[in-house]
């Protein structure tokens, strides 16, 4: 490269239309077809990856539908048993693979690195990757439901149901090897986070000036690193059950069953956290401009981040209180289930003295916000009845556990989730989302929820189990059933009426300036939206809330290279500056191995030989990847 001959340009030598002009050029993703499939800035990514997991909720939403259709009559005709199987099965497994975890990454991969005031996230190429491995595994399962050979032995596949012996053909692998392309994908970006949250983060953002939704993100990021292995493992061994007969999970042969109970939900319960302590965060993070004051208890709020994600560790058996547990056992997995209410009412009445003590701004997100509080508590409160055993027992496996949940991932997870979006909108997009039409959707979704999913716990107390196809009309579930699916109408209306709302504003919508909503953060110290190297200089941060800190413009770091890719490392605690880091050029290698892991992966539904010849093609591309490319790490 010539680069190492050209003089060493800094930007604190350059004046700033020549600096901005120089940083484009460096930092820019190629245009056409090939710049946008071999890009690796985290914003396009990032962007990517919203877009596609809000295509999975709508996919999700229909399958919904259908069987709020379906069970509106009691036998009604419209899915028979084997469809109802595939679409409640395809409903859980999309909502939670493809949609709910994705999306909270996605914000991140897109949100972090302008939060913490840096240029690009860490491993921006395994970003990419990680983004098409995500997209293959969506295709694969929304494929195989096409061919009719979509996964019908529910979210969690428990054995025997899904092991050889009963889960003929090729739909559970199907699911156990979508579980391999998304868990694969959320440790890949789960690592960039913890890397970019670490060290990337500007001059004088010590721990405790990081934005609470950093601080999620960061806790979130670990509990994939710990919990996600488990589950890849429990789909792998379903596979080797029933690909290359091993009897891991087989009683006659020595196996246990309740072996796949335990790997799932050692995955599975800290998985809720997962999707909720990133949806926490946004709220503390989103609550500030909208209260007109700073976060209530910033420590508070950071400790019960934190006492959530090592708790929630600890309670994975409240899943299988009907499995079989001895005495002990069931005690303290219900004590450890009440505990973690804590750190959750901790956040909350945090919350409520933010919004008590702030002057309040009625805009979309603050009604999302508001709207969660209300809703997370009831469903926060179900969750205690739940923990306890002997209530547990009645209604294991009811309706009131499908209203629970969805108390929790819908009113605790998808509201700050689409307050989010109003809130983040003219960031990503450079446009206002409509106010009007958003007020509108948040009232339907709101009063849509609470009538659709209110009354299923009543319907699980009158002994109406999930996951049934249909009922017969002398029982006394009818009525209440056709309540909920007229209300369910309401609240698609309502996130129908959200996606026109977005799809028309990123192409109508009012232009934003950077900073609409007078927010402290340091994503609004740059353009609605950021130009390719996010600051045409790194800000310094004297406060957690930067903005509101300074009068004017913030003070800036000076030092980098302009003519190549840098970004300051800094120290972990105190955000010293430590050195220049050099940050890796677009490539179209992230592409070809995710292509070839693809292939590999889904060739070993059909043959284990797969692992071995496939291997190869993926070498070939991590090499591509990897390939020293003759710019040496500027060491002056
Ligand atoms: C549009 C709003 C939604 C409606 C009307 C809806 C409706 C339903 C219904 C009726 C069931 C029970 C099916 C049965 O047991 O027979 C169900 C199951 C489920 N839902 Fe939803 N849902 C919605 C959104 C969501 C979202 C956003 C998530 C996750 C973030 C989600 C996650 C799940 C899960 C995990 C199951 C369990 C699937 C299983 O039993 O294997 N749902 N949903
Ligand atoms: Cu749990």
């Amino acid at each position: 490269m010539t680069a190492d001959a050209a003089p060493d340009t800094r930007d604190a030598d350059v004046e700033r239309t020549h600096l901005t002009c120089t940083l484009a050029e460096t930092w820019k993703t190629p245009a056409g077809f090939w710049g946008a499939l071999s890009t690796v800035d985290h914003k396009i990514i990032g962007r990517r990856y919203i877009f596609t997991a809000f295509v999975f909720l709508a996919l999700g939403g229909v399958l919904a539908a259908l069987m709020r259709i379906q069970l509106a009559q009691p036998e009604a005709r419209l899915l028979g048993p084997d469809r109802y199987n595939q679409i409640f099965t395809m409903h859980g497994a999309n909502m939670m693979f493809l949609f709910a975890v994705p999306v909270m990454e996605a914000m991140a991969v897109y949100l972090v690195p302008l939060m913490v005031g840096t240029r690009n996230i860490a491993f921006p190429r395994l970003n990419a990757f990680s983004y098409w491995i995500y997209l293959a595994g969506g295709a694969l399962l929304w494929i195989a439901f096409a061919l009719d050979m979509g996964p019908d032995v529910g979210w969690f596949a428990y054995v025997p149901l899904s092991g050889p012996q009963y889960g003929a053909g090729k739909r559970a692998d199907i699911w156990a090897q979508m579980i391999t392309f998304t868990e694969l994908s959320a440790l890949a970006v789960a690592v960039e986070l913890v890397v970019t949250i670490f060290k990337q983060r500007a001059p004088g953002m010590t721990l405790d000036r990081i934005p609470v939704f950093v601080w999620a993100m960061l806790v979130t990021s670990f509990l994939v690193i710990m919990a996600m292995p488990a589950i890849m493992v429990a789909s792998t061994s379903l596979i080797l059950d029933r690909l290359v007969g091993t009897h891991l999970f087989n009683p006659a042969e020595g196996g246990d069953v309740l072996l796949w109970q335990h790997l799932f939900w050692f995955f599975g319960h800290p998985e809720v956290y997962i999707i909720f302590l990133p949806a926490a965060g946004m709220v503390s993070t989103m609550i500030e401009p909208f209260a007109r004051r700073p976060a209530f208890g910033y420590l508070a709020l950071v400790m019960a981040l934190i006492a959530t994600g090592i708790l929630s560790f600890g309670l994975w058996v409240h899943h299988m209180f009907v499995a079989g547990l001895p005495r002990l056992g069931e005690s303290f997995f219900t004590a450890s289930s009440m505990t973690i209410a804590i750190p959750a009412g901790i956040q909350v009445f945090c919350w409520l003295a933010t919004l008590w003590d702030g002057t309040l701004v009625f805009k979309t997100p603050l009604l999302f916000i508001i709207g969660f509080i209300v809703t997370f508590v009831i469903g926060g409160l179900t969750g205690v009845m739940v923990a306890s055993v002997p209530f547990d027992t009645q209604v294991h496996d009811t309706y009131f556990v499908v209203a629970h949940f969805h108390y929790v991932l819908v009113g605790g997870a998808v509201f700050p989730l689409l307050g989010a979006i109003h809130y983040w909108f003219p960031k990503l997009t450079g446009r206002m989302m409509s106010e009007t039409l958003g007020q509108w959707s948040f009232w339907l979704i709101f009063i849509g929820f609470n009538a659709t999913f209110f009354p299923m716990h009543i319907l699980g107390l009158q002994g109406m189990p999930r996951r049934i196809y249909t009922y017969q009309p002398d029982l006394a579930w009818h009525g209440m059933n056709l309540f909920v699916s007229l209300s369910a109408a309401v609240l698609i209306a309502g996130f129908l009426l959200f996606f026109v709302n977005a799809l028309r504003s990123a192409r109508y919508g009012e232009p934003a300036s950077d900073n609409p909503w007078d927010a402290p953060t340091l994503e609004w110290a740059t353009a609605s939206p950021p130009p390719s190297y996010n600051f045409a200089m790194i800000p310094v941060v004297s406060g957690a809330q930067p903005l509101w800190n300074v009068e004017g413009a913030l003070p800036v770091a000076e030092g980098l290279r302009t003519d190549r890719r840098e970004l300051v490392v800094t120290s972990l605690a105190a955000a010293e500056p430590q050195t220049r880091e050099a940050s890796p050029r677009h490539s179209i290698w992230p592409l070809w191995a995710a292509l070839a892991t693809t292939v590999m992966l889904i060739w070993s539904i059909f043959s284990p030989w797969a692992v071995v010849w496939g291997s190869i093609p993926i070498a070939v591309t991590l090499i591509g990847w990897f390939w020293p490319k003759g710019t040496p790490e500027d060491e002056s």
